[in-house]
């Protein structure tokens, strides 16, 4: 197997960790996305690191080699990820009904990627199947509570919160999309695309929705704030 894209992965990951913390904003009222978006490359690279010297990969009877840290790496830095969109959500309200949407939405997220390891690890094709289908089953559960509820009470709310969750909630799922698409035609599923191609089109789909996604949302969230800050000053100068 080429190892290339794991090497890859490694670096660019480490070094977008470092940049996301120092371009992130330190204000104290939104600098847990700061936090939330450095620390989602930091999990990658270490993953990556993993996936480059096999550590935790396997291959079961199905033939189908199955790095489990990418798993691993995934059900940690997808819950943050979804918790920085449900803050954002609820205009960083910090309790409340944001822990009751936290819960929730982790909870599915995890079951969709617990339920997708076991998939590619299944040996009997029925259970592969089934397996991919409740992933992709827990994965809308996760997008009904972003484009559902959410949504509405980000706008019910208004404002410049709310334009900043309607930019990064089509960003984010448009790229989470990739992933069960790739694991379908990948050796996983109908073994369309290589494992080495896999490798490649996992490492694209990894940076998108980490770095370039963290570059963008936080970008989102800054203004959003600076807006709302502006705002209150004129509310309290009229
Ligand atoms: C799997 C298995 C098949 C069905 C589905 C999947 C979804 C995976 C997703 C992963 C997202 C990963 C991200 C990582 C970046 O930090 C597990 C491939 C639905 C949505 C965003």
């Amino acid at each position: 197997m080429d190892l290339t894209p794991f090497l890859v992965g490694f670096v660019v990951m480490s070094l977008a960790s470092v940049a996301l913390y120092a371009r992130g904003s330190k204000d104290p009222e939104i600098r847990h996305h700061t936090y939330f978006h450095s620390a989602v490359p930091f999990i990658a690279a270490t993953s990556y690191l993993a996936m480059y010297f096999a550590i935790g990969t396997v291959t079961p009877a199905n033939g189908v080699t199955t790095p489990i840290a990418r798993y691993a790496d995934w059900s940690v830095t997808t819950p943050i990820l979804l918790a920085g969109l449900v803050m954002l959500a609820l205009h960083e309200r910090p309790v409340g009904r944001s822990a009751a949407f936290l819960v929730s939405i982790i909870t599915l997220d995890a079951l969709m990627i617990v339920t997708g390891l076991i998939s590619s690890l299944a040996t009997d094709p029925a259970a592969r199947l089934a397996f991919y289908l409740w992933s992709c089953a827990a994965f809308a559960g996760v997008l009904y509570l972003l484009w559902g509820p959410l949504r509405s009470i980000s706008a019910g709310e208004g404002g410049a919160f709310n334009r900043a969750y309607m930019k990064n909630l089509p960003f984010l799922t448009l790229v989470w999309f990739g992933y069960p698409v790739v694991f379908a035609i990948g050796p996983e599923g109908i073994g369309s695309l290589a494992p080495n191609a896999e490798n490649w089109a996992i490492l694209i789909l990894d940076v998108i929705a980490k770095v370039v996604y963290a570059f963008a949302a936080a970008a989102n969230v800054e203004r959003a704030h600076l807006e709302g800050r502006n705002a209150a000053g004129r509310d309290d100068a009229g």
